[in-house]
């Protein structure tokens, strides 16, 4: 998978070659590239905002910027090259979740355009929109002061379900999500830490007690944390077991 990001701040996205993604960035699993938006200004200031039509406050990224910038990382308009799926992180976009990490997952090229001050001027996402896919989305309900540490968040999501990338491909098949349930807790040695032993069923070598054990615990949890996520199980999700929790 081929990773763009556009930002004022391409330092922001340092953590990107790190850890995990860093390994997969050597190995070739995924290819990043990070750009700066000034470097399609053509004016001595670099400027990349102005004032919103219709007055209020703060600044609204340029179109023209933006349009040149998307021309040159994502491909001409006139050009029959195959084109990059478009995300835009901002606060007003649809909510990210593991569904949509699984999604994207499976492009072959995904570019990121992170936005700061108020966002970016409309026409620039509705244009793009006309030669290649463009999502809008928030990674929660709150407000970041740009879309780096979103674009952030979202690309690690996007880059463990990659083959390769994580060390054990049954982890990402085990995630809290990806049963619709959040994961139980879990335990490491020793047997006993400050006089708190580790739950007995998980040292019976009873394996089918152990599974049961753990979808219990991760019922309760989901019940006490994320009823919501409760609601939303497909039909058929629990069984009769599952339901006398
Ligand atoms: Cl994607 N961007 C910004 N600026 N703030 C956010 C967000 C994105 N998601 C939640 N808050």
């Amino acid at each position: 998978m081929r990773i763009d990001v556009i930002t004022i701040f391409p330092d922001y996205l340092a953590p990107l070659r790190e850890a995990l993604l860093g390994k997969a960035i050597e190995r070739e699993r995924i290819a990043v590239g990070v750009h700066d938006l000034r470097d399609w200004t053509h004016d001595v200031h670099r400027a990349v905002d102005d004032s919103p039509y219709g007055g209020g406050p703060g600044m609204v990224m340029k179109p023209d910027v933006w349009g040149e910038a998307l021309d040159g990382v994502c491909g001409a308009a006139d050009s029959a090259a195959p084109v990059p799926r478009l995300i835009v992180p901002t606060p007003a976009g649809r909510p990210f979740d593991q569904r949509t990490a699984i999604r994207w997952s499976a492009e072959p090229w995904l570019v990121f355009a992170c936005g700061r001050y108020e966002g970016i001027d409309q026409r620039v996402i509705d244009d793009a929109a006309t030669r290649m896919p463009v999502e809008e989305v928030s990674i929660g309900d709150y407000v970041l002061v740009g879309g780096e540490v979103a674009a952030l968040v979202m690309i690690e999501a996007v880059a463990r379900l990659l083959p390769g990338v994580l060390g054990n491909p049954l982890s990402a098949e085990q995630d809290s999500f990806s049963d619709g349930l959040l994961e139980g807790p879990c335990y490491t040695r020793p047997e006993v830490w400050r006089g708190r032993a580790v739950p007995d069923v998980l040292r019976s070598g009873n394996h089918a007690a152990i599974d049961r054990w753990r979808r219990d615990q991760a019922l309760a949890r989901t019940y006490q944390r994320r009823p919501d996520l409760l609601a939303e199980l497909p039909e058929g999700t629990l069984n009769k077991a599952d339901r006398a929790q």
